[in-house]
């Protein structure tokens, strides 16, 4: 197209858009749409990303790793057994052939070489975590910004600004089984281990900030209620069934956390854009200070986004690897996922001065009453090089912390810090952290010994404390060595909770207030397809009771739907309260980023070439990925090339392949193609799907939407506070919708946006 007639629009503001209501000023709109680069392959718009943002770096651990990484180039390249001998064929078994030569007789167990390989692969399971069993890992660094945490903590991880802490982490979900999918509804963990000069340090973390019990002796129960059913095994990945709502309709201190998960949060579009958080109250100390319990909190620089639960349920489908491919799919085009690190602090003397225990893990600390400090950043630039070793093996413990990091009385991590320990053992014997992952990157010297497949050797005759050589005596805490923060305890033993535990439904009730109307809707959906699911009465009927004591609306909404006790009164006054930090729309970016964000861009043959080389790499300079999506994976003939071979554009998947689910926004060139992608029906579900998930659909995908594929009743509308225009269906859409001369390219932003 002639640039005199073109005004690019501002493509970050609009994919940004899917999840980002935002206003603010173009920031990326080019000032001169041509010359851009020429980009034909998907390769070279990596390339152009990659060079747009710094490499990483090496740490500590990357270098420790090394020493276990099987080097191809350098070692020798042949076959060979476990115990070293080279093989000769490693195709057939040893066996009787019979002497006609012509049928083989039996197959001997005299052969070694079979038997080994066949007895190793028998072996090659082991246990999976109980529950955290699917997920993906990635590493990186950590960084703190300067020293203010000084003022709490003697811990250098947390206040040596000149420290690069390498870091490993793993997210996971909770429910299904290792190879469960990604995308179900589900709370994600979010595991970070820090490998500092002092030792290791786990925040075994959450991308919810609650829990769904208090007490660490409930966990079983909770988790062989969300589990599947004992008798069937149903269902896989999804709290969806009788038990999980039945144990939470009698066991109101988890409405909080069931809010959080029903709420956009339980599907994240993606790792690298959820927060992450401590969720346990932790102390930090320091000598001669006072004592502060503090919470962890993780803030995604790319904001927090979901998915629709309609596009989550799909990918299920279509792509189960989904979120691990996309964190991988991130570090390789070099868009490192990064969180900003923070602590709410709460000096010991004023432990008691809240409306809530700050012990108790069912509950927020409001920002309001406990601001977030920000203390540094953590960057993920390395992807694991071997699955199993690097994240099968991994294994956290919240017990492991380092001097100036301590515990509190917060009865769930009093049980976690025993349970973590434990499960390492049975997934993976005692010396779990001999492996390469798991081991710090500072000296480990001790008097344990022994144990199943104990790698160090410990030479010398001392194996206990205290010996007659002095070999590895303690460490007086003035020269590092831990110590616990002495704290008076006195008390009586009793089986209870504190009387602040009692209360359930103060928080759940802010958390439903603070969600924006269109959060509000999802979370309304979510728990009437849940109860849906759940065939006794008992369990729905019940569960619609429970949510009269969060709000009345919430409550007969669902209990409507799905055939539960429709109150006529309010189970408990609604405060109104809100809190403008617990709706995801909060962290939006100050600036609207679409790196890493992925578009699809349809064709088919006649369509513009030279626009789509243009739009592919003014996204590139925003650091989003360009898929090209056609009739077929292979030639596709651009306008004016001859239908020969050799000739065509290479695109990168096909229309069947590639679903509007996988990608944040749908582009449509211009061109002559329009014919037969209108003609195709797969292209118009494409458009008419990513309409109905709220998918940015900019350029000829928008006409494409009103003319071809009919969304009977839906108007469009200009935003009188901005250039927008909404329609009435409430759903992003943006492009030359008016008509093209007028180039009248908007962002249209309705209410039924991704929050
Ligand atoms: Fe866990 N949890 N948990 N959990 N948890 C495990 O440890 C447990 C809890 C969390 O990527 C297990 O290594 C108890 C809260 C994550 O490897 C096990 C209680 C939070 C992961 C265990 C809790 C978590 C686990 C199973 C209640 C958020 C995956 C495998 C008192 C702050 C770590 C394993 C990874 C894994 C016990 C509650 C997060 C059995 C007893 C609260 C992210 O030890």
């Amino acid at each position: 197209r002639p640039a005199a007639s073109f005004e690019w629009p501002c493509i970050v503001h609009m994919v940004a858009a899917k999840a980002v209501y935002c206003r603010l000023p173009c920031t990326l709109r080019p000032r001169s749409p041509f010359p851009l680069p020429v980009l034909t392959t998907m390769s070279s718009v990596t390339d152009a990303i990659k060079s747009a943002i710094s490499g990483s770096t090496g740490t500590a651990k990357d270098a420790d790793l090394k020493r276990d990484v099987v080097d191809v180039n350098e070692s020798p390249n042949y076959l060979t057994t476990d115990n070293g001998v080279k093989v000769s064929d490693t195709d057939n078994w040893l066996r009787v052939v019979n002497p006609d030569g012509k049928s083989v007789g039996p197959s001997l167990l005299e052969d070694q070489l079979a038997r080994e390989k066949i007895t190793h692969f028998d072996h090659e399971r082991i246990p999976e975590r109980v529950v955290h069993a699917r997920g993906t890992g990635a590493f990186g660094y950590f960084k703190v910004y300067d020293d203010r945490a000084s003022k709490y903590t003697s811990a250098p991880v947390l206040t040596d600004p000149f420290r690069t802490t390498p870091v490993f982490v793993r997210f996971s979900t909770v429910q299904g089984s290792r190879g469960s999918a990604d995308t179900v509804r589900d709370v994600r963990g979010f595991a970070v281990k820090f490998y500092t000069d002092e030792g290791n340090w786990d925040i075994v973390g959450n991308d919810i900030p609650v829990f769904f019990i208090q007490d660490a002796v409930k966990f079983p129960d909770v988790i062989h209620a969300v589990k599947p059913e004992p008798n069937n095994e149903v269902p896989q990945g999804q709290s969806a069934h009788n038990n999980f709502w039945d144990f939470a309709g009698l066991q109101p201190e988890s409405a909080h956390m069931v809010m959080w998960v029903m709420s956009d949060r339980g599907v994240p579009r993606s790792y690298r854009m959820m927060q992450g958080f401590g969720v346990n109250t932790f102390t930090l100390y320091k000598p001669d200070g006072e004592l502060y319990f503090v919470k962890f909190h993780w803030i995604p620089t790319l904001g927090v986004h979901s998915l629709m639960w309609d596009e989550a349920l799909k990918i299920n489908g279509q792509d189960p690897d989904f979120h691990r491919k996309d964190l991988y799919e991130a570090i390789e085009n070099g868009a490192y996922p990064k969180w900003k690190f923070c602590v709410q602090v709460i000096p010991q003397s004023r432990e008691h001065d809240f409306d809530f225990d700050i012990l108790d893990a069912t509950k927020i600390w409001p920002q309001e009453l406990v601001p977030l400090e920000e203390i540094g950043e953590m960057v993920l630039d390395r992807a694991p090089q071997e699955f199993f070793n690097e994240v099968e093996q991994s294994a956290f413990c919240t017990s492991h912390v380092v001097p100036g990091i301590g515990f509190s009385d917060d009865p769930l991590l009093q049980g976690r810090n025993f349970s973590y320990f434990d499960t390492q053992i049975s997934r993976l014997g005692v010396n779990w952290e001999e492996l390469p992952v798991n081991r710090p990157v500072c000296p480990v010297m001790n008097h344990q010994r022994d144990g199943k497949m104990r790698h160090r050797i410990h030479p010398g005759s001392t194996n206990y404390w205290p010996n007659r050589k002095e070999v590895f005596p303690p460490v007086p805490v003035s020269e590092g060595g831990y110590w616990s923060y002495p704290m008076k305890v006195e008390g009586i033993k009793a089986r209870m909770r504190g009387p602040k535990f009692q209360e359930h439904f103060a928080q759940a009730q802010l958390f439903f207030n603070s969600l924006n109307p269109v959060e509000k809707q999802h979370l309304i959906a979510a728990i009437s397809f849940e109860l849906d699911h759940c065939d006794d009465p008992v369990v729905y009927k019940q569960y619609t009771k429970i949510l009269n004591n969060v709000d009345f609306d919430l409550a007969k909404q669902v209990a409507i739907k799905v055939g539960g006790v429709v109150p006529e009164l309010p189970g408990r006054d609604n405060d109104g309260k809100k809190s403008k930090y617990l709706s995801q729309q909060y962290y939006a970016p100050k600036i609207p980023t679409i790196e890493s964000r992925r578009i699809a861009i349809l064709v088919a043959d006649g369509f513009d070439l030279g626009e789509v080389q243009a739009v592919r790499a003014l996204l590139a300079s925003a650091k989003a990925l360009t898929f090209v999506i056609g009739p077929r994976r292979g030639e596709v003939f651009p306008a004016g090339v001859p239908h020969e071979k050799g000739k065509g554009f290479f695109v990168d998947h096909h229309y069947e392949g590639q679903r509007s689910t996988l990608f944040d926004a749908v582009y449509i060139p211009s061109g002559k193609h329009a014919v037969e992608l209108a003609s195709n029906g797969r292209v118009i579900h494409y458009v008419r799907e990513a309409f109905g998930h709220s998918d940015c659909l900019f350029d000829a995908a928008v006409p494409f939407l009103r003319d071809v594929v009919h969304l009977p009743g839906v108007q469009f509308q200009p935003d009188p506070n901005s250039d927008a225009v909404v329609s009435s269906y409430g759903v992003v859409t943006s492009g030359s919708y008016g008509p093209r001369s007028a180039a009248t390219d908007v962002l249209k932003i309705g209410p039924g946006k991704k929050g």
